[in-house]
């Protein structure tokens, strides 16, 4: 069950002090109002993303599931013994399972995730069922410098980041992010890496406006945020999700807009919103095979594999590192 956040008042330091407080502010006052994605995920919105990974118009979660079910042999020649699996995202780490059961080389595994609760709880549980493992989660921001725990810096290391997480960072941040993994994990080092597929906008848009809702959920649970942790006052009522296919952008953009003209007060600042005004929350960006490859190579990484499911909906690629 969800473990309530702290709920915090305007006047304390931590409403208006913290990164999130920061780029919060920063976000709302800017032109056009946006937040960064990561912020999405306190434990209530990570609870809401196991949710939407199981919803029909949802597809990567299954096409990428599909993907590991059949190849994920082939990944594990990637695979050097003795090896560290690091993990960017790892939520559930359900998809990292099924590299761990075919790749008996992994003698360690470590999720890095800005979600604390869920990470503690997801290492818990892989302690159990894998006490053969080492399993040291790193609680971190994975665009920030970050150290491995002692147990495991040593070992040789293999990058995992499923998902198509990569692709809720902007262009100029994948290739940042790409160098500083490479520099991470070494030269020579491979990177598994999931890839959502450009498709029918159709496809798309189904698949972040859900029938049941849920996706909006997800979306408004930041203003909720807001509220528990920053003290706001939003009032989710007045605000609308929205989210479409940017076929120019090759990105499914989310935004939360207001329904009406109305003031709300976050960090002890007073934001103006007009009526239909937007805050754009994500950017899910869509690749080619190609485009994925030139910003690989782009970052010093060479792709060396591809893997897709039946209908091409998705796409998991191995990388090899080799220009620090
Ligand atoms: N790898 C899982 C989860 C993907 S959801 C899968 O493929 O299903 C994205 C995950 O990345 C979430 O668990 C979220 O908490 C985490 N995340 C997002 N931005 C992050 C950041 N900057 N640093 C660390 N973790 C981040
Ligand atoms: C984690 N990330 C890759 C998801 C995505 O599809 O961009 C987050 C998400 N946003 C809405 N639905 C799912």
């Amino acid at each position: 069950m969800a473990v309530q956040a702290r709920t915090i008042r305007r006047d304390d330091p931590a409403a208006t002090q913290s990164p999130f407080a920061r780029d919060v502010v920063a976000g709302l006052t800017a032109r056009p109002k946006h937040v960064p994605p990561k912020y999405f995920y306190d434990q209530a919105g990570s609870e809401l993303f196991e949710r939407i990974t199981e919803l029909p118009e949802y597809y990567p979660t299954r096409c990428e599931l599909a993907i590991l079910r059949k190849h994920a042999a082939d990944m594990a020649r990637l695979i050097p013994p003795q090896s560290v699996l690091i993990e960017f995202g790892s939520g559930s780490s359900k998809k990292a399972r099924m590299l761990l059961a075919a790749a008996p080389a992994i003698a360690a595994y470590a999720p890095v995730d800005i979600s604390s609760e869920m990470l503690a709880q997801e290492a818990a549980q892989l302690r159990r069922d894998h006490p053969q493992l080492t399993i040291a989660p790193v609680d971190a921001d994975f665009t920030q410098p970050f150290e491995l725990p002692a147990a495991v810096a040593a070992m040789p290391r293999v990058g995992f980041f499923p998902g198509s997480t990569i692709g809720n960072f902007e262009p100029h941040e994948v290739s940042a992010f790409l160098r500083h993994v490479g520099r991470m994990l070494g030269e020579g080092a491979h990177l598994i890496v999931g890839v959502d597929l450009v498709k029918d906008a159709r496809i798309l848009n189904a698949a972040y406006e859900d029938a049941a809702g849920v996706t909006a959920k997800f979306n408004l649970n930041l203003l909720a945020r807001i509220n528990r942790e920053l003290g706001g006052n939003f009032d989710l009522a007045a605000f609308s999700h929205q989210a479409f296919f940017n076929v120019e952008r090759h990105r499914v953009e989310m935004h939360l807009a207001s329904c009406k003209r109305q003031k709300v007060k976050v960090a002890g600042r007073v934001i103006d919103f007009r009526a239909g005004e937007t805050i754009h929350t994500e950017n899910s960006y869509k690749f080619t095979v190609e485009s994925f490859g030139a910003l690989a190579r782009g970052s010093g990484w060479t792709p060396i594999a591809s893997w897709f499911d039946s209908k091409r909906y998705f796409s998991v690629q191995a990388l090899v590192f080799n220009k620090s």
